[in-house]
């Protein structure tokens, strides 16, 4: 067990989801122990046992003894007041909110604009022009913003790694899978290079069957919620 860690997380997670490893990344990343209670999202998120936990059935769920949390920004928040040290955010002010404002533009307009793609990489629609030009536009003033971001410093926000580079960086590091070249910026192209060298980042990085188990997954879910 780690020195920083007296009691045993849980993290509920689909270890594909972008929502999830952010989190399991920090937790690596802090050196804490914890157990995987890994989820399929076949009809588990809707057991009882689950919708007590997260009434919004959404995975990642973060359970630490009698305290439980959902929404993975919130769970990276606690997990930085509760295990502080090695810390992932910047202590000036400056620093702080620009990783702050990194998270909410990757969940906010990065997420947003990248869902359409993805879902037609996965065969589940397909956008019309006009659609698919809309979304790679967006894509691609995020990606500037990022690439502008970066500079010449080794991470999003300065010289270390923080919360920014893993919620960025895992979302930008999935965009050449749903064909979104990083050719055009190689500024975040020489980033993610560098952080998937990172143990955390190949211990966490989905494997082709796992992608595969989840197109079928997500067909279903389309599929009864759109019935
Ligand atoms: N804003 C949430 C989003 C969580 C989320 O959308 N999780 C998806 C998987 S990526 C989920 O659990 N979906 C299951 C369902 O909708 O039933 C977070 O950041 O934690």
């Amino acid at each position: 067990m780690s020195p920083n860690n007296k009691t045993m997380l849980k993290l509920y997670h689909l270890p594909i989801s972008f929502n999830s490893r952010r989190v399991w990344i920090a937790l690596l990343e802090k050196g804490l122990d914890f157990e995987s209670v890994p989820m399929k999202l076949n009809g588990d998120q809707l057991t009882p046992e689950f919708l007590a936990l997260n009434p919004f059935h959404h995975i990642p769920v973060l359970v630490d003894e009698d305290f439980s949390l959902f929404e993975s920004l919130a769970i990276l928040d606690y997990l930085e007041a509760k295990y502080p040290t090695p810390s992932l955010v910047p202590n000036d002010p400056q620093g702080l909110g620009t990783v702050k404002m990194i998270n909410l533009i990757t969940l906010n307009e990065l997420l947003p604009a990248t869902t359409p793609l993805l879902r037609q990489s996965m065969g589940f629609t397909t956008l019309d022009e006009s659609s698919q030009t809309k979304a790679q536009e967006k894509v691609a003033t995020v990606l500037s913003f990022f690439e502008k971001s970066i500079g010449d410093q080794p991470y999003i926000v300065g010289k270390t790694l923080t919360l920014g580079d893993i919620v960025a960086g895992t979302m930008v590091g999935f965009l050449p899978m749903i064909g979104v070249s990083l050719t055009p910026y190689p500024k975040l192209s020489t980033w993610i290079e560098h952080l998937s060298q990172r143990e955390s980042w190949q211990q966490t990085e989905p494997q082709p069957e796992q992608i595969a188990e989840f197109r079928e997954t997500m067909q279903k879910l389309i599929a009864q919620r759109s019935s």
